[in-house]
């Protein structure tokens, strides 16, 4: 039951929580459960923030607690007003309901809501039992959204991110006097604030509110719009006599700040606040309300990036989804307040809070820590389900929700762009069909410019043609393109979400790609609003270029993100005409159709895991680079069985140089350059492995380290070529991955996003013949002196023909095949075939080299061991 004793009084406005006590049942429902005698009884008590569903971290399988069921869920709850509160107006205040909510009090129908993410109230004046019992009952629906579905016109019709269903933020129930600050102005505050000019020596602003008069008849009441500083302190207000009409009505004032304090970022993110207060013609107050303020210009510039306040800051941002294990949505402020810990202490400096509204909280948390915030409307991936325009339903609805995310978020100085869409053409890029999401674009950008004259708009690409297509394929060439209507340019900023090293093309694109749009939108300022790479706690690999990833697959090896954003970060670091770039993702979070990593239902590029608990290697990457606080952070702690006995050891930090330890042995020191220290060739001891690292960074010392353990001799060494990840053998051989080569290129005999089943190897242990290296390369192996024997592992993936693919093998100088045919040596295509021969190692290192005779070189696996003698 709602508790009056936790009402808290905002002055004359109550606000009553309706958290606890809620009762719960998924499914339709049943005939009359919307009237105060419905027997709920046997129903799931819950409160609320709540969601039935719940999705991700269960491993490579989903559990049994999995819930992923999309469709309706209803709950009612019993309270009782507080008494105090006899005589006033009623609202009852959702914070969000997903997807569709439809809300009855006693009864009596207060309406639906149509949209996942913000705030919307009802009058409940005239359905309130103000003295006795009432029933508040509340059907949520987050159906799959497709044609003929209940959400079949309410954005996001797609999305890579779980919806989840339900009451997932709060309820309260509002009690105000008959004359009061309007609350049924799209869920907004009913009090705004614009800064409309500002220099050092002032600030003008321009206040207004609304007033609504529930009663009959004018009523007369005294205004005040005053702006506090950030102890409480008036700084400037202005009174105004009004007769207030019955309905609701617009007052505004000018006022003018000396010596305005600045919203500087992470800097200094000084608040004022700006407040509204009623009065009746006695001194009585009826109403006040309170919102954040903040004094800062923003400019974007199409060849210099953004300026906050004049200075020029480029912006390092993360984005970041609303959800967590177990309690998807239904998140916490502490929850929330957690998020954004970790973004200040990645150094980060803004955030995209993406794709859709969040909850209030985390806006106020950008405005009080600095956070430069990216605020969007969650219409992701399409606008209709057939390549055709918006329908007139789905446009109003996106309208709608645009106009909650401006006029409930409108406040908050964070809030630096308002965006449109998130990668709307990329179902019909991904299909080769049609979009027609401009007249949409067209519409909310003159909205957004209606509503905020005050600030930029920008939408997120994935597909512009000409520009390496996220979904891959080659750029612009194919045929549906022409029937995809451009986007960038639509509104007044652009987002760039690319991710070249992963889904598509090669790390060195991305630079490329973004120098061509640049010269291709002159005037058009840029930023990258996504790039990123999935990383998996418990998959490794010892070199992540030995092998192609698959994106949409497993493994994921942790190893990998580090490549990626280590070589992200260089192409974007010096590309200062980007306003700014947001990593995908700060958390992994839910999206039930990934099936990657070591996760189900998780999309894993978060440098953080799903429950927050552990921050990846890439995190200090960034921590090292961004944030000036002292970084020193031993890559690799949880790649702790390591395959091979001599290693690269890297460390992320922000000192100029770092000593490395091993087993209390000195190693010696290596410089950090642009973040990165490398100690290359490290020989580990059989058993465990103590390595610490120690620096001084600003005149701190600082020391980290981890322990690995190799659990064969040193003298072994069998390697997967052309694989990412290694594998144990059916022997239980441990197999690293593809290490210690140079040159050529790996590769698996199927490509990664091969749809199962692909072609199979014949052999005793497939496994070890289904990648392999091609081309023209060596093997370094780092070993100690003596003899040794190598087994080579072949399977001929293409030629068809004997004599197609000849090639020689030599170790250390001496040939051991010759004119190696693998096609005919296997008696045909697929078919594992093995050669061995013994080799000498006397100056640490044998060198295996592949030299094609005919066509290119291959190897599946190399497994190398000493003979007996030695
Ligand atoms: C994108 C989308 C985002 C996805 C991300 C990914 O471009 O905007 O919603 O989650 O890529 O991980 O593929």
């Amino acid at each position: 039951m709602g508790m009056a004793a936790l009402a808290c009084a905002h002055d004359t406005r109550l606000m009553v929580p309706l958290a606890e006590g809620w009762h719960f049942m998924q499914g339709a429902g049943l005939p009359g459960v919307e009237t105060p005698a419905f027997d709920d009884a046997a129903w799931a008590l819950v409160d609320v923030p709540h969601t039935w569903n719940r999705i991700g971290n269960e491993g490579t399988e989903r559990s049994a607690l999995s819930n992923d069921v999309q469709g309706v869920g209803w709950y009612r709850l019993h309270f009782r007003p507080p008494r105090s509160a006899a005589g006033g107006r009623y609202f009852v205040q959702f914070d969000a309901v997903a997807a569709v909510a439809e809300v009855w009090l006693n009864g009596q129908y207060l309406g639906r809501h149509a949209g996942a993410f913000s705030r919307f109230r009802f009058d409940a004046t005239a359905s309130i039992h103000p003295l006795g019992d009432n029933v508040l009952v509340v059907k949520a629906d987050n159906s799959r959204p497709q044609p003929g579905a209940t959400t079949q016109d309410v954005i996001p019709l797609s999305g890579d991110f779980f919806m989840f269903g339900g009451i997932y933020r709060n309820v309260s129930l509002i009690v105000t006097r008959p004359v009061h600050v309007d609350l049924l102005d799209f869920g907004g505050p009913g009090l705004y604030a614009r800064v409309l000019d500002l220099d050092a020596g002032a600030a003008t602003v321009q206040l207004w509110g609304r007033v609504a008069n529930d009663l009959e008849k004018p009523r007369r009441v005294a205004v005040e719009f005053a702006i506090e500083d950030a102890a409480g302190g008036t700084v400037a207000s202005k009174s105004l006599q009004a007769d207030a009409a019955a309905g609701s009505a617009a007052l505004q004032v000018q006022l003018r700040v000396e010596h305005p304090r600045l919203w500087q970022g992470t800097r200094s993110p000084y608040l004022y606040r700006s407040v509204m207060t009623i009065r009746s013609p006695t001194g009585t107050v009826l109403d006040r309300v309170s919102q954040p303020l903040g004094f800062r210009t923003v400019k974007f510039d199409a060849d210099h990036g953004l300026f906050l306040n004049g200075e020029h800051l480029f912006l390092k941002g993360v984005s970041m989804h609303q959800d967590r294990p177990v309690k998807g949505w239904a998140v916490s402020y502490a929850d929330q307040h957690q998020d954004f810990d970790l973004l200040r202490n990645l150094g980060a400096n803004a955030v995209r809070l993406a794709h859709y509204q969040h909850d209030e909280y985390s806006y106020e948390l950008a405005d009080a820590l600095g956070i430069v915030a990216w605020a969007e409307i969650p219409l992701v991936n399409k606008v209709s389900f057939d390549g055709s325009a918006a329908s007139a339903a789905l446009t109003s609805n996106a309208q709608q929700q645009l106009t909650e995310l401006i006029r409930q978020n409108y406040n908050h100085p964070s809030i630096v762009v308002w965006s449109l869409a998130n990668e709307i053409d990329l179902t019909a890029t991904q299909i080769k069909g049609p979009s027609r999401p401009s007249a949409l674009l067209q519409s909310l950008n003159a909205l957004a410019k209606r509503e905020d004259p005050s600030r930029a708009t920008t939408l997120a690409d994935c597909c512009e043609a000409g520009m390496a297509p996220h979904a891959g394929g080659e750029a612009g060439a194919e045929a549906g393109a022409a029937a995809r209507e451009p986007i960038v340019g639509i509104a007044d900023t652009v987002g760039y979400n690319r991710y070249f090293g992963w889904y598509t093309g090669q790390f060195s694109d991305f630079g490329v790609m973004l120098d061509e749009a640049h010269a291709l939108h002159a005037g058009l300022p840029i930023a990258v609003s996504e790039y990123g790479a999935g990383a998996a706690l418990t998959q490794h690999s010892d070199d992540a270029e030995g092998g192609p990833i698959n994106p949409h697959g497993r493994p994921h090896p942790e190893e990998y993100q580090n490549l990626y954003h280590e070589k992200s970060w260089a192409a974007l670091e010096p590309r200062d005409y980007l306003w700014g770039v947001f990593i995908w993702n700060l958390f992994d979070f839910a999206s039930d159709y990934r099936k990657e990593g070591d996760l189900t239902d998780i999309n894993e590029k978060g440098l953080v895991s799903y429950d927050r608990q552990t921050l990846k290697d890439a995190y200090f990457f960034y921590r090292a680079r961004w944030n000036p606080q002292p970084t020193l952070h031993l890559v690799g702690r949880r790649y702790v069985d390591r395959a091979y006995a001599v290693t690269e050891v890297k460390a992320y930090s922000n000192a100029a140089q770092a000593l490395l330890t091993l087993n209390g042995q000195k190693i010696g020191s290596a410089p950090c350059a642009g973040g990165i220290c490398i100690w290359p060739a490290v020989r580990l001891s059989q058993g465990d492995n103590v390595l610490s690292v120690a620096a001084q960074v600003g005149g701190s010392p600082m020391t980290d380290s981890l322990s690995w353990s190799l659990h064969h001799s040193e003298r072994v060494v069998n390697i997967k070529a052309g694989d990412i990840s290694g594998c144990v053998s059916k022997g239980g051989q441990r197999f690293g991955s593809d290490m210690y080569f140079n040159g050529g290129t790996g590769r698996g005999v199927n490509p990664p996003d091969a749809p199962p089943p692909g072609l199979a190897v014949l052999a005793e242990d497939a496994r070890l013949y289904d990648s392999f290296r091609e081309g023209e390369f060596t093997y370094r192996v780092p070993l100690p002196n003596g003899r040794y024997r190598v087994l080579l592992r072949f399977a001929e993936p293409a030629a068809t023909a004997a004599g197609e693919r000849l090639f020689d093998v030599t170790a250390n100088g001496l040939v051991k095949l010759h004119e190696f045919d693998i096609l005919q040596a296997a008696g045909g295509r697929l078919k594992g075939v093995d050669r061995a021969f013994d080799a000498e190692v006397d100056h640490g290192v044998l060198l295996l080299a592949f030299r094609p005779r005919r066509g290119k070189a291959l190897v599946s696996a190399l497994s190398i061991a000493p003979l007996a003698a030695s």
